[in-house]
């Protein structure tokens, strides 16, 4: 594996140089934060976050996310345009050394929680969801806004964007899915750039809004639109695993034998039972996944791919942007670290 880390950029509180103090740390995950969805990515930003890196013995060499524009996602005739400058940025950063892209095809909001200090009985504090608390939210009256999304919209435009979701469903999601990746899939393949896609987070409808990358079955279908190895999976075992219909270790089995998860984002979540759920500590018995289940059975496929701890809780009176502090993600690391050497001694 890879072991790689989110980095925000150099507004990032966190250093590059305590990134690069995590044993194990090879891959920086990050992405160009100053340029809107659907605009070209300057290739001296680029090359000026490569070097940084690479001045702290890191590489930059996996990006999250490329964000796809909605009218891409809406299937609107500006799409076309949007898709060229998706094009453009797989070619710009291939330039520099990227060889994978996590990318999500979630319509309006991209990962969705509740509450995102949630004080735990330990004094430390993580991003929930809880099921009480959403049937409160309305974005069109409360506005929506988390940190960590590309996008946020004025209310009216909100509110057109929902409507026209509304009409274009769940199938005209997939038809749009499938038009956006016949045209970009060749141009990774062209590249050497692997496309992962990020699961729907959390992995079911929500505000009204279509979400499709959300099940074994549609992730069956998602693969099968465009049967390449370059149209493949960021396999997030929080989005995917807070939702009891999806068999965590089984899917990371069948798509990690076939070759189709290029990113893995380990991080471990706690359901409760009306459909809640709590971004817990790392361990398994702190939360409802089997971690050392999920790593025996990428290390047994021989899984060489990236991975990340994914989002952190907030411990030790550390603050930043929720889920994204260095402590807790860095303990994350050296749990998975410490599996994957078990795992690995144990094939
Ligand atoms: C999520 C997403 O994995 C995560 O950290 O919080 O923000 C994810 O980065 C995007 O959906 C990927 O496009
Ligand atoms: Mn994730």
């Amino acid at each position: 594996m890879k072991l790689s880390f989110r980095w925000y950029g150099k507004s990032d509180p966190i250093s590059l140089e305590y990134i690069s103090q995590i044993p194990g740390m090879r891959s920086v995950v990050s992405a160009v934060y100053d340029v809107k969805p659907g605009e070209v990515w300057p290739r001296e930003s680029l090359k000026s976050m490569r070097d940084a890196c690479e001045d702290a013995g890191l590489v930059f060499d996996i990006v999250e996310s490329i964000p796809v524009h909605e009218d891409i996602k809406l299937g609107l005739p500006s799409r076309d345009k949007y898709i060229d400058a998706y094009c453009e940025n797989i070619r710009r950063v291939s330039e520099i050394g990227v060889k994978c892209v996590c990318y999500n095809f979630m319509p309006v909001f991209d990962w969705t929680r509740t509450q995102l200090d949630k004080k735990a009985a330990d004094g430390s504090t993580s991003l929930v969801m809880y099921m009480e608390q959403l049937k409160g939210i309305d974005p069109l009256r409360d506005g929506l806004d988390l940190p960590g999304w590309d996008a946020s919209y004025e209310k009216e435009e909100l509110k057109q964007l929902l409507l026209s979701y509304a009409e274009v469903g769940e199938e005209g999601l997939w038809e749009n899915l499938r038009y956006f990746l016949e045209r970009v899939i060749p141009v990774a393949r062209e590249c050497d750039v692997l496309m992962a896609i990020h699961p729907d987070d959390p992995p079911y409808p929500i505000f009204g809004l279509p979400r499709i990358i959300t099940t074994e079955e549609n992730l069956d279908r998602f693969l099968a639109l465009v049967d390449d190895r370059y149209n493949g999976l960021t396999f997030c075992t929080g989005s995917l695993g807070c939702a009891d219909f999806n068999d965590i270790p089984g899917m990371i089995d069948k798509y990690s034998k076939a070759g189709r998860i290029h990113f893995m984002h380990i991080r471990n979540i706690r359901n409760l039972p009306d459909g809640s759920f709590e971004e817990s500590g790392h361990l398994s018995a702190c939360g409802s996944l089997d971690m050392a289940k999920i790593v025996k059975t990428l290390v047994n496929n021989g899984f060489d791919g990236y991975v990340r701890p994914d989002h952190g809780r907030m411990i030790w009176g550390e603050t930043g942007k929720p889920g994204y502090g260095l402590y807790d993600r860095a303990l994350g690391a050296a749990y998975i670290n410490g599996l994957w050497e078990m795992a690995q001694s144990n094939r």
